[in-house]
């Protein structure tokens, strides 16, 4: 099915300068950045959008952290862009990352993980409404769409 997920490269991301070594494996993927913008998370944003964590030990520092320098938000769309995105990710530690997964490759910390993507369809819509207003994403086709997908049978796949 065609998903459209949130992607946020968190503050580490963008303060390492890996933002264009991590866009690039979405790119490189065939997945298909269809909204962009570099932002300061204010505190309510964080506490919107990390809601389902307010009791966690790890919750104070998590929302400090992601409000403490500006983030990278993308919009990625594809068949399937939801879990593709959270394998291309890996697992939440950087120190149990698999090799060739994001934070596999760029970091060992455990809270400075890099990327966030949405989890589940209901979660994209909802991360996405908090963080892109109307405009904000784009429709369009590339222009080497015909060769990322076959659609030969007449359904791309
Ligand atoms: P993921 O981002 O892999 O989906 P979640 O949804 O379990 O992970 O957690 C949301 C965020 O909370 C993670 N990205 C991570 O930054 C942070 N987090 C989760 N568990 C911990 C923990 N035990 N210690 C510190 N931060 C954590």
């Amino acid at each position: 099915m065609m998903e459209t997920t949130l992607i946020i490269l968190k503050p580490d991301a963008v303060q390492r300068g890996l933002m264009g070594k991590i866009i690039t494996r979405f790119e490189d993927k065939g997945l298909q950045i269809v909204g962009c913008k570099l932002m300061k998370i204010s505190p309510d944003l964080a506490a919107r959008h990390y809601e389902a964590h307010k009791e966690r030990g790890f919750y104070s520092g998590l929302v400090k952290f992601m409000t403490s320098s500006p983030v990278l938000v993308l919009v990625v769309r594809g068949i399937g862009s939801i879990a593709i995105s959270r394998k291309m990710m890996g697992a939440t530690f950087g120190s149990k990352a698999e090799s060739g997964t994001i934070r596999g490759d760029f970091g060992v910390s455990n809270s400075f993980n890099l990327i966030h993507g949405s989890d589940s369809p209901e979660a994209a819509a909802r991360e996405l409404e908090l963080f892109f207003g109307k405009g904000e994403v784009m429709e369009f086709s590339r222009a080497g769409e015909a060769w990322v997908y076959d659609s030969s049978s007449g359904k791309a796949e």
